[in-house]
C-alpha cells in the first residue's frame, strides 16, 4: 500500500561508497512479486535503521545512520553502511547486522552474504593475530615448510594416557602439532586437566629425543569462564597454543579468548566445526571466506580452510579464496565473490588444510596452497600398515619430496614409509 513502506529510501544507485565506509557484498533472490530493488532495500534497510513501515516521526539525523544499497547486478548487491552504525571491537554487533534477521525476510527466497570490506578506523579496533604466520613459525622453528599434525584417530574414546601416547609416536614421526579432535573437550574418558599433565610429559619427552619443538592444539572449547581457566592451565604448562571451536564458540567468546591468550603470548588454532550449516549453500547463509576474514579480524592465528582433494566440501577456488583472506595484505577483489581489502597491520593467518588427507594428497595439497599452511593428516597417518609413527614418516618423506620437485614414486623407492603407504591408498581421494 503506498505510503506505508520506506525501503526504497535504503537504494541510492548513484551512492559511492567513502573511505569510512563499511561495504557487504550479497547474492539475492526476491521472493514472488518483489522486484530486485525492493528486495536490495529491505535487506540494506533491516541491517541499518529501517523497519517494515513509515513511522509517525524520524530524526533528520538519523538519516545519516541509513545503509544504501548502491551497485545492484542482477542478483548480487552492495550495501555501504556508514561506520557509526558498528561499534568500535564488536564482533557479534556486525553480525546481528549484516547477518542477522535479514536472512529471514519474507521478501527473499534466498540471500548469501558474500563478503565484506572493512575501512581502517574498523579493522584497527581488533587485534588481529597475536603471532600469526611469522611468529608461528619462530615458536616451532619451522622455517620453510608447511606444519604438520595430527588427531588421534578415533575422534574421540582414547583415555588420556592413550591419548597422550597416540600424540608422542605423532610427534616422534616428525610432526609438529597433536590436535585435539573438534569434539573432544573433557569427556569423563579424557579428562582435559588429565590429557594436559601427560601430554606436557611426552611433549618434554619427545622435544628431547628429537631436538625439535613439539606443540599441541588442545581444545579449550567449553563456557567461556571455563575456557579462561583451561587456557590458564595450558599456559602453565608451558603450552603456546589453544584451539577454540570458534563457530559453536561464537565471536563474543573468542574475541574473549584472544584477549586472555593473547596476555599469555598463546596462539588460537581456530577450528570451524559447524560452518557447513550455513556456508555450504551457494544460494543462502554465508561464505566461508568471510567467516574467515572475521576469525582473522578477530585475531586467530591459524584457521580450517579445506582441502579440495579431500573427504569434505569445498573446491580449490574456495580454498584458496579462505586462504587468500586469511593470508593476504592488499586482497584484490574477485567479481561477485570477493571485496578488496587493505589489512593494513592485521597479521596474516596460516590456512589448515585437514580431512582425509593421507601420504599420497600432499604434493596436490601443496600445490593448491604452497607452504604457507598448516596440514593435519590423521587418519591418513594412524591407517598406515605400520603405525602411527610410520605414517608421521610417510607423510614427512612425502613433504620431502614435494619441497625437492620429485615424484613420491620416485621418493617412494628409498623411503619404505612412503611406499607403504602409497601401497594402501596411492592418491585416493576419500568421500
Ligand atoms: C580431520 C578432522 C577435522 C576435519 C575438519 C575430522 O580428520 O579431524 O575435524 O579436517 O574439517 O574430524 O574430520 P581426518 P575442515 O584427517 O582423519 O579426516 O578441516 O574442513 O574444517
Ligand atoms: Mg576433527
Amino acid at each position: 500500500m503506498a505510503g506505508t513502506e520506506w525501503y526504497t529510501d535504503f537504494v541510492d544507485p548513484g551512492y559511492g561508497p567513502s573511505a569510512s565506509d563499511l561495504v557487504a557484498l550479497f547474492y539475492f533472490e526476491p521472493a514472488a512479486g518483489i522486484s530486485g530493488e525492493e528486495a536490495a532495500g529491505r535487506i540494506a534497510s533491516e541491517s541499518s535503521t529501517g523497519t517494515w513501515t513509515t513511522l509517525f516521526k524520524l530524526p533528520p539525523r538519523m538519516k545519516k545512520l541509513m545503509a544504501k544499497a548502491y551497485e545492484i547486478r542482477g542478483n548480487y548487491v552492495k550495501v555501504a553502511y556508514p561506520l557509526d552504525l558498528w561499534e568500535e571491537g564488536n564482533a557479534p554487533q556486525l553480525l546481528s547486522g549484516i547477518a542477522g534477521n535479514i536472512f529471514g525476510m519474507k521478501a527473499l527466497r534466498n540471500l548469501r552474504l558474500l563478503d565484506v570490506s572493512f575501512p581502517r578506523k574498523y579493522l584497527s579496533s581488533f587485534p588481529g593475530p597475536r603471532h600469526g604466520m611469522a611468529g608461528i613459525r619462530s615458536i616451532m622453528k619451522v622455517p620453510r615448510r608447511p606444519l604438520f599434525g595430527a588427531v588421534p584417530k578415533p575422534k574421540v574414546g582414547f583415555t588420556a594416557a592413550e591419548h597422550a601416547q597416540m600424540g608422542f609416536e605423532t610427534w616422534m614421526g616428525g610432526f609438529d602439532l597433536v590436535k585435539d579432535d573438534e569434539n573432544l573437550t573433557s569427556q569423563n574418558f579424557n579428562r582435559f586437566e588429565e590429557r594436559v599433565k601427560l601430554m606436557t610429559k611426552l611433549r618434554d619427552k619427545a622435544e628431547r629425543e628429537t631436538g625439535e619443538k613439539k606443540d599441541a592444539l588442545i581444545n579449550i572449547t567449553s563456557e567461556t569462564c571455563e575456557m579462561m581457566k583451561r587456557a590458564k592451565l595450558l599456559h602453565d604448562n608451558g603450552w603456546r597454543f589453544a584451539m577454540i571451536d570458534v563457530v559453536v564458540a561464537g565471536t563474543a567468546a573468542t574475541q574473549t579468548l584472544r584477549e586472555v591468550l593473547g596476555d599469555y603470548g598463546m596462539a588460537i588454532h581456530a577450528h570451524r566445526a559447524m560452518h557447513a550449516a550455513f556456508d555450504r549453500n551457494p544460494k543462502h547463509g554465508m561464505t566461508m571466506h568471510f567467516l574467515a576474514k572475521l576469525m582473522r579480524l578477530v585475531g586467530v592465528d591459524e584457521m580450517h580452510a579445506g582441502t579440495a582433494v579431500g573427504k569434505l566440501v569445498g573446491g580449490v577456488s574456495e580454498v584458496q579464496l579462505n586462504a587468500a583472506v586469511l593470508r593476504g595484505r592488499q586482497v584484490k577483489p574477485v567479481a561477485n565473490q570477493l571485496l578488496a581489502q587493505d589489512w593494513g597491520s592485521i597479521k596474516p593467518a596460516f590456512p589448515v588444510s585437514s580431512g582425509g588427507l593421507h601420504p599420497g594428497l600432499i604434493p596436490q595439497v601443496m600445490h593448491i596452497l604452497g607452504t604457507e599452511c598448516v596440514i593435519l593428516v590423521s587418519g591418513g597417518i594412524h591407517g598406515h600398515p605400520k603405525g602411527t609413527r610410520a605414517g608421521a614418516i610417510a607423510t614427512m618423506q612425502a613433504v620431502e619430496a614435494a619441497m625437492d620437485g620429485i615424484s613420491l614414486g620416485d621418493y617412494a623407492r628409498t623411503h619404505p614409509q612412503l611406499a607403504q603407504a602409497l601401497e594402501k591408498w596411492g592418491a585416493m581421494r576419500p568421500r
